[in-house]
């Protein structure tokens, strides 16, 4: 009598944890759209040209800000040794000289990194690009 009640107990358990989690689940799924319709949009839409400058061991800019809902027309160069631009969660890997167009449609943030084995500092090339 006793073991199956502790089952049974088990279980009530159980299934009031996953329901709770479930819950949980739900409404971080329902909050995660901004609401558009309150506030006018702050500039997203917008098509910004940026160049991103590489040197030994360093980008310049490191760090762009943008909006959700910008295009980006972004123009890499090197202005000192061989390094690459790449963006793996935008898909944008540039050789010195290339133009690559994207729009950021998520707030978030994208980590972008020189492509190339360029030397001592290669690691050290990095930046971030936040979408507000
Ligand atoms: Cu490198």
């Amino acid at each position: 009598m006793k073991p199956k009640f502790r089952l049974i107990f088990t279980i009530a358990l159980l299934s009031i944890v996953l329901v709770l989690s479930a819950c949980g689940k739900s409404n971080n799924g329902t909050a995660a759209p901004p609401a558009n319709n309150t506030a006018p949009s702050t500039g997203g839409g917008q098509t910004k040209e940026i160049t991103v400058t590489a040197k030994n061991f360093a980008f310049d800019p490191p760090n762009i800000d943008l909006k959700a809902g910008d295009t980006v027309k972004l123009t890499f160069k090197n202005a000192d040794g061989v390094h690459g631009f790449e963006i793996p969660d935008l898909n944008v890997n540039l050789q010195d000289g290339q133009t690559a167009t994207f729009t950021v449609d998520k707030a978030g943030t994208y980590d972008f990194n020189c492509s190339i084995q360029c030397g001592s500092g290669h690691d050290n090339m990095t930046g971030t690009i936040t979408v507000s």
